[in-house]
């Protein structure tokens, strides 16, 4: 399916993802399939690094990060966790450039099959849509193996699906199926997981097909609702509002729709 992209270019550089564009779309896949993509220092550095390549390069306008269908991702790497102590994790500063995902300035899509658990589930979380295989569950199972959540899940978790749910989910560890997922509104919709990826993909491209910076203004707006009250989240939104129109993008889409034609947008 994906062989209909008029340009698809793989980079080769990584260990634990594999990346490619496909037209002006980055297309990140976590690839740890014996330790069900847990999230190890490597496969973050990885991860991280990708991120911020496609990040600033012009050519790429969305991203969609994705496992494999057994696994999004199973969690952070348990056995590289089991032998660090609190010395070591505070001295090395563990683990904290997984911020860097969340941090990503270009519309980043979560396609998750599988298993998305503890840190997986953190990761898709810092996604900006996350789109479900009908045969995902997600979880924070943390709590089994004597810890908590650390990237999100105590509080990424409560603003996506409510107090009493998240709370439910963080203090049993129980996993909940896609259909769940999607009730709860902890995703976007459910897809089969065959089409998944080709789905996630059309969605980046039609958000590609928009004014760049535009579309990240709209995403800064939205992630500002989580940070602020209203007033000053509507004043935020104002402002940037007001700013797009110094763009000729802004120009550009508004003259098409009164002469009736498609815009140009050229992320200026
Ligand atoms: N870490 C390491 N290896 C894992 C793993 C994980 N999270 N999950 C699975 N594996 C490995 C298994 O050990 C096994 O390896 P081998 O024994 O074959 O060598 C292989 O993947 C296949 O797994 P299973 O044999 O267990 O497969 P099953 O189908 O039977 O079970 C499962 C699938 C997903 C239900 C099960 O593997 C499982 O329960 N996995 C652990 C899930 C979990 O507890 N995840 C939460 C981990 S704690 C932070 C950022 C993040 C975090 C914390 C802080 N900061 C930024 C500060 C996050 C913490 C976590 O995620």
């Amino acid at each position: 399916m994906l062989a209909r992209f008029a340009s698809r270019r793989f980079f080769a550089s990584y260990e634990m993802i594999t990346s490619e564009k496909l037209d002006n779309v980055g297309l990140i896949t976590l690839n740890r399939p014996k330790a069900l993509n847990s999230l190890c220092a490597q496969l973050i550095d990885e991860l991280t690094t990708c991120l911020s390549e496609y990040d600033s390069d012009p050519s790429v306008k969305a991203m969609v990060l994705t496992g494999s269908k057994k696994a999004f991702a199973a969690g952070a790497d348990i056995k590289e966790m089991s032998v660090k102590d609190n010395v070591t994790t505070y001295k090395e500063n563990f683990i904290t450039s997984w911020d860097k995902i969340a941090q990503t300035r270009k519309p980043l899509i979560a396609a998750v099959n599988g298993y998305a658990l503890g840190g997986g589930c953190e990761v898709a979380m810092m996604c900006d849509i996350i789109l479900a295989g009908d045969k995902a569950q997600f979880g924070q199972p943390e709590i089994k193996l004597g810890t908590i959540p650390g990237a999100g899940g105590t509080q990424r978790l409560v603003r996506a699906i409510g107090k009493s749910r998240a709370m439910e989910l963080v203090l049993t560890g129980d996993f909940i199926s896609a259909e769940e997922a999607c009730q709860k509104g902890l995703v976007s919709r459910i897809v089969p997981e065959d089409k998944l990826v080709d789905e996630a993909i059309e969605v980046a491209k039609k958000i590609a097909s928009f004014s760049s910076p535009v579309v990240m203004m709209a995403k800064e707006c939205v992630n500002e609702a989580f940070e602020s009250s209203l007033r000053s989240g509507l004043l935020f939104e104002r402002r940037l509002f007001h700013s797009t129109f110094g763009f000729k993008d802004r120009k550009e889409g508004m003259e098409a729709f009164l002469n009736r034609r498609n815009p140009e947008f050229k992320d200026e």
